[in-house]
């Protein structure tokens, strides 16, 4: 169904038979909300985020599209996620059921003229937000290039996990891959652990990773088992407590970051070009199973 956020914008609301829910928001094609059958919150928000446009609020799955990060010449993850998107009537009405029982929605957003003065280049971006039967998230975007030249783009799906407490949180799957470090001048390193466990500030982009990435919570007994496809990359943050306090996470208050881990799927350290008419998919599913499964789990 549809409802509105705080500031009378679209929300379209996904469930499926057991109760599990999502809530999807045009405000940046952002997933505000994904709970599963017991009505528990699985993703990150924060309680001070007040949905001011253009301003996101600070959590869910944020669409960083056409570029991650302030690496290029655009504001910090550039404009997608701040656009008011569109319901892509052309599949059948939303939220769609399909015979397995899962529920989904289609959004698109054009290149805008506004938006050809920052990025001169014409494209449509096309976000499937689909709950599976079993409650699963899965996220399918396209992206094509409609424009008469070739262009070229990085994008993450920027992952606010919810966590009991960011101490007790391992990743799983980036043993033994190369990071850059973005708290070292993006300098690259190895990673040398078992599994990645959380004492300070985390920033970085694990490159040409497995397509599998776990996330345990330990104290929940919830394990966020993240496939993907088209999305070589995995950036893991966690701001931790000075970064938390600093002025730009002013909407992260008290402690909350010790609530919250992004590990996004993205294409960031070789970005994705497309020549005209081409498309690019980036693919994301978000599994959760209890207990601590390993990632081959
Ligand atoms: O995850 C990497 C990162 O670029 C961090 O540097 C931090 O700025 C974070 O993303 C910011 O995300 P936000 O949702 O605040 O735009």
């Amino acid at each position: 169904e549809r409802v509105k956020d705080l500031n009378g914008i679209d929300q379209i609301v996904l469930r499926n038979s057991q109760g599990a829910s999502a809530k999807v928001s045009l405000h940046g094609g952002q997933v505000v909300s994904w709970r599963n059958d017991r009505g528990e919150e699985l993703l990150f928000a924060s309680t001070k985020a007040k949905g001011k446009a253009p301003k996101v609020i600070r959590g869910g799955i944020p669409i960083c599209f056409p570029q991650f990060d302030s690496c290029g010449s655009l504001e910090q993850h550039s404009f997608a996620r701040n656009k008011i998107w569109t319901v892509d009537e052309s599949p059948p009405s939303l939220p769609a059921k399909d015979s397995s029982g899962k529920s989904f929605v289609d959004l698109l957003l054009k290149s805008s003229e506004e938006d050809l003065k920052c990025w001169p280049h014409s494209f449509e971006l096309r976000l499937r937000v689909c709950l599976g039967a079993d409650g699963n998230l899965t996220l399918i975007s396209r992206v094509r290039n409609i424009n008469a030249k070739p262009f070229s783009f990085s994008f993450a799906y920027h992952s606010y996990l919810s966590v009991s407490d960011i101490s007790e949180v391992r990743v799983e799957g980036l043993e033994t891959m190369d990071y850059l470090d973005n708290l070292c001048q993006k300098e690259q390193f190895t990673e040398q652990g078992d599994a990645l466990t959380f004492e300070a500030e985390i920033e970085r982009v694990y490159i040409s990773s497995p397509s599998c990435v776990a996330v345990l919570d330990h104290e929940r007994k919830r394990t966020f088992v993240l496939r993907k496809e088209g999305l070589p990359d995995v950036v893991v943050w966690n701001p931790w407590e000075k970064k938390s306090k600093s002025k730009s996470m002013a909407d992260l208050v008290n402690d909350e970051y010790r609530h919250m881990v992004c590990v996004d799927g993205a294409v960031i350290e070789k970005p994705v070009t497309l020549k005209p008419g081409e498309e690019w998919t980036g693919r994301l599913e978000i599994i959760v199973v209890p207990s601590s499964f390993s990632s081959e789990g």
